[in-house]
C-alpha cells in the first residue's frame, strides 16, 4: 500500500524537519515503507503514550512535543536523540524500525528529580514472514 502523501503535506513536514537532525542515514530507495505517524508528549516524568508499538520495517514519524519544560527523546538502537524544547512546538523524529524488539525510550535532557524515571518503550513487532 502506497502512503498517500500530498505535496502540501510533504512541504509541511520538511519545514519542521529543518529544525532537527535526521535520525538515520539516507532513506533506502528499495523500500516503500509505510509511514507510521505517532504523536508523543514528553512531560515530567513520562512519555505519553508510554509504549509505542510499530511493525518491523515501518517508517516511523514521531511528532514529539513537551508538555512542560525542556526534555529529550532518545532511542539508542535507532540513533534517535533529539531535544524537545519547551513551548509545545512538535519536533519531528523519523527513523525506520528495521529490527524487531523492545527498545527503551529515554529522556536525554536532565529535567529535575524524576528524570531518571522518565522512560518509555518502543515495541517493534516482527512482520509476518508471509505477506499476502
Ligand atoms: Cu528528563
Amino acid at each position: 500500500m502506497r502512503a498517500l502523501v500530498t505535496p502540501r503535506r510533504r512541504w509541511a513536514a520538511s519545514v519542521i524537519l529543518g529544525a532537527c537532525v535526521p535520525a538515520t542515514g539516507a532513506p533506502s530507495a528499495l523500500q516503500s515503507p509505510e509511514l507510521r505517524e505517532i504523536q508523543v508528549v514528553a512531560k515530567r516524568y513520562a512519555f505519553e503514550p508510554p509504549e509505542i508499538e510499530v511493525t518491523q520495517g515501518e517508517r516511523v514519524r514521531l511528532l514529539v512535543r513537551s508538555g512542560d519544560g525542556l526534555h529529550g527523546l532518545e532511542i539508542e538502537r535507532f540513533r534517535v536523540s533529539q531535544e524537545i524544547p519547551r513551548g509545545g512546538e512538535p519536533v519531528v523524529i523519523e527513523f525506520t524500525a528495521d529490527e524487531a524488539g523492545r527498545y527503551p525510550i529515554l529522556c536525554s535532557v536532565y529535567c529535575r528529580d524524576g528524570h531518571e524515571e522518565m522512560k518509555g518503550a518502543l515495541v517493534v513487532t516482527a512482520r509476518a514472514s508471509a505477506q499476502p
